[in-house]
């Protein structure tokens, strides 16, 4: 059996260790690359809202079942605590005695190797399969092996087939999700891990928009902040939707119309509409391509002008403190505030109605899910009242 130990962070696991793995796999012919997520050293400062340790072997396992021959492995966090690679690869070696083994390591990890605890006990047991992030390190490979054979007589077999360049710490920063299997973006996503900050997006939207706007936006979500609690429904959920909600609203439409085409976004509503109802679904795909945020928030963010089937409470509640927060002052939304405080579903109803005697005042016809919207939102009471 030959297998490699391919340990690392893996927080989060993206394609570049994938790359890696499948290179090891197809240049070793190995029957299995593990891939073996460490205990974090408590020295280690970890990025804002990362990941456990439970957390990154499980995008392990979902990023291992893309590479043949490839598998999570929980060796090392079964231990009690962080662990250095030579008591890692002797245990390994005790339990799996009949294994021909390699460890996989990148550039900088061979540079520094004969600085590691007990280099020659690591190459007792295994041989370093090398990876190169790019072609410049080739050189410095060769040189950094040519000390490691001769002190230790080193078995080292340096990949070809180069991975892309890429860290988990660009991952995490760009949150760009391409760079990532895409079960582990959404693992990512659904999970909350590395998501920005509430504050760092308030810089963010501040900078999209005028300060009007930007006044609109912090009035929305602490009214649905309030009503979240309120209702008992998910006040991070609410928090970040009702803040990001309108950030492209002051887009140009061309601008918008990019976006839409980038994202793919399907445009159902008639030209008419286009220029009022875009900037939700413009918004909802920025946060999830952008933002990295999780489903509730997308959802919520594309509903907040014109409603949706199934709606969540974090979506009906985002959709209503829209019309009824503070800076909002039409006719008739003291009524809305009022039936905010009393029941959500019915100020939902309100909060339509009003919506469409608007759209209609303006002579357009509201756009079809709207009043699909009143019509689910009125079937919810009859049910509720039906059961009581
Ligand atoms: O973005 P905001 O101004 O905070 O509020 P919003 O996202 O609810 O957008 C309001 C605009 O959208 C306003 O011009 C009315 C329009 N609108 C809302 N629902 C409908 C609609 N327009 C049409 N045509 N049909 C609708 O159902
Ligand atoms: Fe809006
Ligand atoms: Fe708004």
């Amino acid at each position: 059996m030959r297998t490699c130990i391919y340990g690392g962070t893996f927080n989060p696991p993206h394609l570049g260790h994938l790359a890696a793995a499948k290179a090891a796999v197809e240049e070793l012919q190995l029957d299995q690359i593990l891939l073996m997520p460490n205990q974090t050293p408590p020295h280690k400062v970890m990025p804002a809202n990362s990941a456990t340790p439970e957390q990154r072997l499980e995008m392990c396992r979902l990023a291992a079942e893309l590479v043949p021959n490839c598998k999570a492995s929980d060796f090392e966090l079964q231990q009690p605590g962080p662990s250095y690679t030579a008591d890692t690869v002797e245990r390994y070696h005790a339990a799996h005695p009949e294994e021909e083994l390699w460890l996989l390591v990148g550039t900088d990890m061979v540079e520094s190797f004969h600085r590691w605890r007990d280099p020659a006990r690591i190459l007792k047991h295994v041989r370093l399969a090398v990876v190169a992030r790019d072609e410049a390190d080739r050189e410095s490979i060769r040189a950094a092996t040519e000390n490691l054979r001769r002190e230790y007589g080193a078995g080292i077999d340096i990949l070809n087939n180069p991975p892309l360049p890429m860290s988990s710490t660009e991952v995490r920063a760009s949150r760009d999700g391409s760079l990532l299997p895409e079960a582990v973006a959404a693992y990512i996503r659904e999970h909350r891990l590395y998501r920005p900050s509430l504050e760092e997006l308030e810089q963010r939207v501040q900078g999209m928009v005028k300060e009007k706007r930007y006044r609109h936006i912090l009035g929305c979500r602490d009214t649905a902040v309030e009503l979240a609690r309120k209702y008992g429904a998910d006040v991070e959920t609410v928090a970040y939707a009702a803040l990001l909600h309108d950030m492209t609203k002051e887009f140009s439409l061309e601008d918008q119309l990019k976006l839409a085409e980038k994202w793919n976004i399907i445009l159902d509503y008639e030209q008419e509409n286009l220029p009022h109802l875009i900037h939700a679904d413009t918004a909802a795909a920025m946060a999830r391509e952008e933002l990295g945020m999780w489903q509730a928030v997308c959802d919520a963010i594309a509903s907040h002008t014109v409603g949706g089937e199934k709606m969540s409470r974090e979506s009906l509640i985002v959709y209503l403190a829209d019309l009824i927060e503070p800076t909002r002052a039409f006719p008739g939304v003291e009524a809305l505030r009022e039936a905010a405080v009393r029941d959500l579903t019915e100020a939902c109803i309100l909060a339509t109605r009003r919506t469409i005697e608007f759209v209609k005042s303006q002579g357009r016809e509201p756009y079809y899910k709207t009043a699909k919207t009143l019509e689910e939102l009125m079937k919810n009471t009859s049910e509720t009242e039906e059961k009581e």
